[in-house]
C-alpha cells in the first residue's frame, strides 16, 4: 500500500491534473503511465434521459492487443444524443459516450506493433479485425466485431477498463472518446499523419467520413449528376461536400431549419428547400424541379418519413437513395413496393462505406492536401467541462459540430 502510494504521481496534461496509480514498467520513461491506472476526467451517462456528468474515472492499463490513448479532441455527433435518449440499440449503462475522437497513443498492451506511444491516431467505431469474412471482402467495411453483430459495450475479453465510484462503466462502440484516456483494441486504431491538427481531424472519426463517403462510396456520385440531401447537420453537410467534390452539377439541400442554408450554400449546395414552405410533399417538389427526380438522394436525419421522401425523390429508374440517418431502434418503415419495382436502388451505409482503419489515414492526407475543408463544419469549440452545453447547441439546431477539448 505504502509502495503504491509512493508510486502515485501527478502530472499536468492540457491543463488537467491526471493521477497515476501503480508501478512504472522497467525501462519505460517516467513521464509515461505505462502499466498504471490513470485517474482522469470523463463525461459519464449514468442513465438515459439525464445530462452527462463530469466525473473522475479510473482507466486501467491496456491488456494484450489493446492501446491506451489520450484523447485530445472529440466531436459531438447526433448518434451520441441517440445514446442519451436511449434510442441507440443495445447500449448498456452507465456508459462513457463519444465516438468522433482523435488523440495520442499513451501506452500499449502486449503484442501491439502497429502504433507507438506519442503517435497521433483517430479511434474508429467500426473496427477492422482483418480476419472475418466481411473484413476479407474488399467491397465491405462492416466487420463482424461491430456493434450491430456483437455489442461493443465491453472490450473483446468482456471486461471494461473504466470504473467510477467503485462501479464498472461501459465502453461505447469501444471508443468512448468523452474520456480523457480510453482503451481500445489495436484493430480499432488508425494511425494518422503527425502533422494533422487533432482538434480538426477528429471529425473524420465519424460525421465527416460518413457523409463524404455516402456520396463517394455508397452512391458513387458522377460528375454532372443531380443530388438531394435531406438533413443538413454535420453528416448531411458532409454529403454536400462529397457531392461537390464528385462533380455533381445540382445539389439540392433540404432542412426544416433555414439557418442551415448559408453553410450548405458555402459548401456547394445550388438550391436550398424548407419542406415547410411548400403545400405539396417535398418529394414532388424535387421531382418537378429536376424533371424525373434526382440521380442520387441521401437521408441524413433518421426519420421514417424523410427516408421515404428521399427514396421517392430520386428517379424511378436509375435513381440511388442512400440512407445514412439512424432511426430510433425498433422503428419500422412501410413503402409502396412500386417505388422500387421500376429500378430505383435503396441502400444504407455505415461510416460512409470506408474500411475505416485503412482509409482514415488516407482521408487525413486528403484533408492536409486541402482536397476538402471539413473545418467549415466546426461551429463551436468547448472544453469538456461544457459537454452538456455542446448537446444543447445541437438540440437547438444552433451548431453543426461542436469539438470538445480536454
Ligand atoms: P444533426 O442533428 O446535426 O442534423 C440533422 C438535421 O436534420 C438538422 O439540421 C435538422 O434540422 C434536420 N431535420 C430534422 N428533422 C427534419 C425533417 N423532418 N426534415 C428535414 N430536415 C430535418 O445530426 P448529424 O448530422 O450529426 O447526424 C444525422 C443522422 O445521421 C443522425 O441520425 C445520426 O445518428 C446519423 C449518423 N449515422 C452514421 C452512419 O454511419 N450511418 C454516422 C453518423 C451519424
Ligand atoms: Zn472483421
Ligand atoms: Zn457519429
Amino acid at each position: 500500500m505504502a509502495e503504491e502510494e509512493a508510486a502515485q504521481q501527478h502530472f499536468h496534461a492540457a491543463g488537467a491534473t491526471v493521477t497515476l496509480q501503480g508501478h512504472h514498467a522497467p525501462g519505460k520513461s517516467s513521464a509515461s503511465c505505462w502499466g498504471m491506472v490513470i485517474r482522469c476526467r470523463a463525461a459519464v451517462a449514468w442513465a438515459t434521459g439525464k445530462p452527462l456528468s463530469l466525473e473522475e474515472v479510473e482507466v486501467a492499463p491496456p491488456k494484450a492487443g489493446e492501446v491506451r490513448i489520450k484523447i485530445v479532441a472529440t466531436g459531438i455527433c447526433r448518434t451520441d444524443d441517440h445514446i442519451l435518449e436511449g434510442s441507440f440499440p443495445d447500449v448498456d449503462f452507465p456508459v462513457i459516450p463519444g465516438h468522433e475522437g482523435a488523440g495520442i497513443v499513451e501506452s500499449l498492451g502486449e503484442g501491439v506493433t502497429s502504433v507507438k506511444p506519442g503517435e497521433k491516431v483517430i479511434l474508429v467505431s467500426l473496427p477492422h479485425c482483418g480476419e472475418c469474412s466481411f473484413c476479407l471482402n474488399p467491397e465491405s467495411n462492416y466487420c463482424l466485431k461491430s456493434h450491430l453483430s456483437e455489442p461493443q459495450n465491453l472490450l473483446p475479453d468482456k471486461t471494461s477498463r473504466f470504473t467510477c465510484k467503485g462501479k464498472q462503466i461501459h465502453h461505447f462502440l469501444w471508443v468512448s472518446t468523452f474520456s480523457e484516456y480510453t482503451v481500445i483494441p489495436e484493430y480499432a486504431v488508425a494511425k494518422i499523419d503527425a502533422a494533422a491538427p487533432l482538434d480538426k481531424v477528429c471529425l473524420l472519426g465519424c460525421g465527416f467520413s460518413t457523409g463524404y463517403g455516402a456520396a463517394i462510396n455508397a452512391a458513387k456520385v458522377k460528375p454532372g449528376s443531380t443530388c438531394a440531401i435531406f438533413g443538413l447537420g454535420g453528416v448531411g453537410l458532409s454529403v454536400v461536400i462529397g457531392c461537390k467534390v464528385a462533380g455533381a452539377s445540382r445539389i439540392i439541400a433540404i432542412d426544416i431549419n433555414k439557418d442551415k442554408f448559408a453553410k450548405a450554400k458555402e459548401l456547394g449546395a445550388t438550391d436550398c428547400l424548407n419542406p415547410r414552405d411548400f403545400k405539396k410533399p417535398i418529394q414532388e417538389v424535387v421531382t418537378e424541379m429536376t424533371g424525373h427526380g434526382v440521380d442520387y438522394s441521401f437521408e441524413a436525419i433518421g426519420l421514417a418519413d424523410t427516408m421515404i421522401a428521399a427514396l421517392a425523390s430520386c428517379n424511378m429508374n436509375t435513381g440511388v437513395c442512400v440512407m445514412v440517418g439512424l432511426a430510433d431502434s425498433g422503428s419500422l418503415i412501410s413503402i409502396d413496393p412500386m417505388l422500387l419495382l421500376s429500378g430505383r436502388t435503396w441502400k444504407g451505409t455505415l461510416l460512409g462505406g470506408w474500411k475505416m482503419r485503412d482509409c482514415i489515414p488516407k482521408l487525413v492526407s486528403s484533408y492536409l492536401e486541402k482536397k476538402f475543408n471539413s473545418d467549415l463544419l466546426i461551429t463551436h469549440t468547448l472544453p469538456i467541462t461544457k459537454v452538456n452545453e455542446g448537446f444543447e447547441l445541437l438540440r437547438a439546431g444552433k451548431s453543426i459540430r461542436t469539438v470538445l477539448l480536454f
